[in-house]
């Protein structure tokens, strides 16, 4: 048996959680959760995550949700990997892993459902503005091949899907840097992998 359980859903953020598990390359098992009622939505589901949510892993005793967490979570506990820098070193990498999840995704989300934050009102909001946010990602994704430095980083998953999705989604604008940033990570083989896995659970689901 598996150490590591992925309850997820291949048309959800648990797609960023199976890349993320690809890249540690250790056996996992995933178990594909419906939306609603039966799925997300069902007692057994919730006593896992509350928020009805996927994706959520559970490692042993240890259960994880919210998926940058989960990314964070991964990297510490199977450091052979390599895909979190030594404590000493984690300024950058904790800095885009909690700006990716507190401000790129809310203010992403905000955009796509045509939620746009006023001048006046930005002060009150985490992220600020749609524009404020994705100046602050061009930045951090151009200074270097990875969000965290030299080296590629569990942060890099969870910034590089989003940055992915967005552009495909038409919710982050296709700028030059967010382009070359994501073309780096699709690249990757465990993204590969995780998407064609992934891919076939969609095809799976949707043919039932
Ligand atoms: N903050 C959560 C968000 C997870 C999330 O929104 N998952 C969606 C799919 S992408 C979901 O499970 N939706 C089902 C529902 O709300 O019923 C995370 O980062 O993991």
């Amino acid at each position: 048996m598996a150490d590591v359980t992925l309850y997820t859903n291949p048309m959800s953020r648990g797609r960023m959680a199976r890349w993320m598990l690809e890249e540690i390359g250790a056996p996992y098992e995933r178990v594909v959760v419906p939306y609603g009622e039966g799925g997300t939505a069902a007692a057994q589901y919730r006593a896992l995550n509350p928020m009805g949510k996927v994706p959520a892993i559970r490692h042993g005793d240890a259960v994880v949700t919210e998926t940058a967490a989960i990314c964070a979570y991964l990297a510490d506990a199977f450091p052979a990997a390599g895909l979190a820098p030594e404590p000493a070193h984690r300024a950058a990498y904790y800095r885009w892993l909690f700006f990716a999840a507190g401000c790129l995704e809310p203010a992403v989300t905000m955009h796509a459902l045509q939620v746009e934050i006023s001048a006046e009102r930005s002060r009150m909001v985490g992220f600020g503005t749609y524009a404020r946010t994705l100046d602050a990602l061009e930045a951090a994704v151009s200074a270097g091949p990875y969000i965290a430095g030299d080296r590629f980083t569990a942060a890099d998953v969870y910034v590089g899907a989003q940055v992915t999705w967005g552009l495909a989604f038409g919710s982050i604008e296709p700028r030059a840097a967010f382009t070359a940033y994501s073309e780096r990570m699709a690249a990757r083989e465990a993204y590969r992998r995780a998407t064609a896995l992934d891919d076939a659970d969609a095809k799976e689901m949707t043919a039932e």
